[in-house]
């Protein structure tokens, strides 16, 4: 029985991708490092610090030149222009599909948790207006491990007490599926490539209905 709904934030319940590109973008600008959309999405579902230093990799730029503390004040550079990005987010720019989905898995009594790596997550379940439909948000500040390690979407089951056998993890990057795969639960993937190995996959947000994620789930 499907007891739970462990959603990622970016890219399934709203476009902060493109917020989070303007910001690293920015950054690099300032590095001398070009960030195009096609690099962008290697960073999609990974922490602040990983994305950095994939970005610092990815301009040829040796990590062992930075100190810990210079590398802080980076991520919060970026971090800091993320902030004024979002701080206008408004529920229009929920991704279509999301609102009826969260009501209809309430209603059902199937529990809803935000397993996203974002530490901004809290404030834009608030700036969406959707932050009582969750029963639990994990603090991505307590994991060791970031996607695509399972530790995120075990944690968010443990918080619900869920078996993990009987949640539904729903992402839409290659590290998420990965993660929720690893913690043994049933992949949902939001425009995924098909080698991804999401256990159902769509192409759009609308797609998600709790009737069309439980047929999959029960036939798996
Ligand atoms: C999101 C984004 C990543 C971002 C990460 C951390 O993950 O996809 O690009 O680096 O959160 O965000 P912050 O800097 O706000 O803590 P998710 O898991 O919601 O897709
Ligand atoms: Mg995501």
């Amino acid at each position: 029985m499907m007891q739970a709904v462990l959603f990622d934030l970016d890219g399934v319940i709203t476009d902060t991708a493109k917020y989070h590109y303007q910001a690293w973008k920015n950054l690099g600008e300032t590095l001398g490092i070009t960030i195009d959309e096609q690099f962008n999405e290697q960073l999609k579902g990974i922490s602040r610090m990983d994305s950095l230093i994939r970005i610092l990799e990815y301009g040829g730029q040796s990590i062992d030149q930075w100190t810990q503390d210079q590398l802080d004040a980076l991520a919060e550079k970026k971090n800091n222009d993320y902030r004024q990005l979002i701080q206008k987010i408004t529920p229009e720019e929920l991704l279509p599909g999301i609102h009826e989905l969260l009501m209809d898995l309430q209603v059902k009594g199937i529990k809803i948790a935000l397993a996203s790596a974002s530490k901004n997550g809290p404030f834009i379940l608030k700036r969406l207006k959707i932050d009582a439909f969750f029963d639990t948000v994990v603090d991505p500040s307590k994991l060791k491990k970031g996607k695509p390690d399972p530790e995120i979407f075990l944690t968010a089951a443990a918080q619900l007490g869920a078996d993990p056998k009987a949640c539904v993890g729903i992402e839409d990057s290659v590290a998420g599926i990965e993660s929720i795969c690893a913690a043994g639960m049933f992949a949902v993937g939001v425009g995924v490539p098909e080698q991804v190995g999401a256990n159902f996959r769509v192409a759009s947000t609308t797609e998600l209905t709790v009737e069309a994620i439980r047929t999959h789930f029960n036939a798996k």
